[in-house]
């Protein structure tokens, strides 16, 4: 149901929220700071009850997920949120959904749902950089553009999308590029767009999700072993070679620059590839995509173009529930994700 015929039949169209913790549900553990708290601990119905005129933007009702902070994310937790999203999204009654979430694996947490949920209604994450007693709480005022734009006939059709200080991200984009301010979360090319004044406006058209990497929820019960390796000057082989002995099915390497790979490490990525491990070469830094290079794709290795580690990390673990993976099939699942 959207907002307009929920208008047209008197009545405020129904918003799901799942809670999942963080921040927005912490509470302090030292009077007046934001840095010392505790979080996941405010229930899901009290933050929803917290919100001045929230009544107004929509009905409401709300389930209690899982209460952590998202730094103890887990793949069953994952699994737990998708399949409940899911079920919202499939209640006709239902406008659209928002997932109430730390603010710190995020942007993980919204490209594992924008891979597997493929509704045409809103799904809206959203969180908080200050617990909910802080002196001033940014959490009401982000579930109230959460709330906002999950009504929003303009906000369906785009994939799960962040709201958070009043930006509008999509999943495949957003990322937390600072780990104090209210305003922790940026795109790269730009934010989606921005609720003004309780309104949802987007900069630009929704693009098409044909084609999209979306995998099946069907028999998705665990999630395979992937690690995230960081480069660094003086880096040397080890870690690689620990990953793969501990059994990672899949590797991500956080290279420097380009995406580029010591040498004292190359070796031990290729040795990896040889014996069945997906190597995604990825960047740490903020911005830019890896482009697959005459050595990326010599070695046997796969470049993930915009996503950055973190985000890279979360597409290898759904292709490689994909039994007939390939080098070359998860290359184009980056390609198309990153770059739609
Ligand atoms: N406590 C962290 C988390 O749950 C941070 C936050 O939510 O802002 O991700």
């Amino acid at each position: 149901m959207t907002r307009h015929d929920s208008l047209q039949s008197g009545r405020l169209p129904l918003v799901s929220v799942l809670a999942t913790g963080g921040t927005i549900a912490g509470r302090s553990t030292r009077q007046g700071s934001s840095a010392n708290y505790r979080s996941g601990v405010v229930s899901g119905d009290d933050l929803l009850a917290a919100v001045p005129g929230l009544s107004a933007a929509a009905r409401l009702r709300s389930h209690q997920v899982a209460n952590i902070g998202s730094e103890d994310m887990t793949s069953d937790v994952w699994l737990d949120v998708v399949r409940a999203a899911g079920r919202e999204l499939d209640d006709p009654d239902v406008a659209g959904v928002v997932v109430l979430h730390g603010t710190d694996t995020m942007e993980e947490t919204a490209v594992f749902l924008d891979c597997l949920l493929h509704h045409r209604k809103p799904l809206v994450m959203t969180g908080a950089m200050r617990p909910a007693d802080a002196v001033s709480p940014d959490g009401p005022a982000n579930i109230l553009a959460a709330v906002q734009t999950a009504v929003c006939p303009a906000a369906s059709d785009r994939g799960v999308l962040v709201v958070f200080n009043a930006d509008i991200h999509a999943a495949r984009r957003v990322r937390k590029t600072d780990s104090m301010a209210v305003n922790a979360f940026s795109s790269w090319g730009g934010p989606e767009g921005r609720v003004v004044d309780g309104e949802p406006v987007f900069f630009r058209p929704a693009s098409s999700r044909e084609g999209l990497p979306i995998f099946s929820m069907a028999g998705l019960d665990v999630l395979p072993r992937v690690d995230i390796i960081y480069g660094h000057a003086g880096q040397e082989r080890g870690l690689v070679d620990a990953a793969v002995a501990a059994g990672a099915w899949g590797l991500v390497h956080a290279g420097v620059g380009m995406g580029n790979i010591h040498s004292a490490v190359r070796p031990a990525l290729a040795e990896a590839v040889a014996g069945g491990v997906a190597v995604v070469c990825a960047t740490r830094v903020v911005d830019g995509p890896v482009p697959l290079t005459e050595k990326i794709r010599r070695d046997g290795f796969i470049a993930a173009g915009f996503m950055n580690p973190a985000k890279a990390r979360v597409l290898l673990q759904l292709a490689l529930t994909r039994g007939d993976w390939t080098r070359g099939g998860i290359q184009a699942l980056f390609d198309r994700y990153s770059l739609a």
